[in-house]
């Protein structure tokens, strides 16, 4: 009686736990419902859309909007900007690799290792000001590192890697 009721409850916790391990809530990446802002493409563990991670703007808000309040060589005097952490985006995305083209939509590129988006909160702007970036306003994405805080960013490698009007990340 009793051994039968032990082995019950292991074939029960097998069961939630294979139920768990195949469950899209766990993991699996949700389909974008609008239109996608951003592919990330290549070394992706987590794609939605054939083998890439497609991102729509809910989607993007949805990973946390972090503030970054920082000048820059863009913008006239200390500017606040919010989007989600460049790591949380490699995350969603279930991405592994050293490092990564971030492709804008003029198809301008800058190769950035990951550990940047480790070592410092890096984000990709959605809003400056609260304002959403429009592409005229080098949006919807603009790669915004925190200078502020890490004056060893300014320099001219880290504001190349500065990629305004992103599109994609293709992650090598
Ligand atoms: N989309 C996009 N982002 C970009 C660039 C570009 O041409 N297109 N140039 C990069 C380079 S090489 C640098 S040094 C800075 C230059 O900014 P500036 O042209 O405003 O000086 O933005 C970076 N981000
Ligand atoms: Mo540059």
């Amino acid at each position: 009686m009793r051994g039968s009721l032990v082995s019950k409850s292991k074939v029960l916790i097998a069961a939630v736990g294979l139920a768990l391990l195949s469950s899209p809530l766990a993991s699996a990446l949700e389909v974008p419902e609008g239109p996608v802002i951003l592919v990330v493409s290549g070394k992706v563990g987590q794609p939605n859309v054939g083998d890439e991670a497609h991102f729509d703007k809910a989607m993007l808000e949805a990973l946390g909007q972090h503030e970054t309040i920082t000048r820059t060589p863009w913008y006239d005097g200390v500017t606040r900007f919010s989007g989600p952490l460049g790591r949380a985006i490699l995350e969603a995305a279930g991405a592994e690799g050293d490092s990564m083209r971030v492709v804008a939509l003029n198809e301008y590129a800058a190769t950035v290792p990951i550990s940047d988006f480790e070592h410092y909160d890096v984000i990709f702007a959605m809003q400056a000001n609260g304002k959403a970036l429009r592409i005229r306003d080098q949006g919807p994405l603009f790669v915004i590192y925190p200078f502020d805080r890490h004056p060893e960013l300014l320099n001219e490698e880290i504001f190349s890697r500065s990629v305004w009007q992103v599109a994609r990340i293709d992650v090598k």
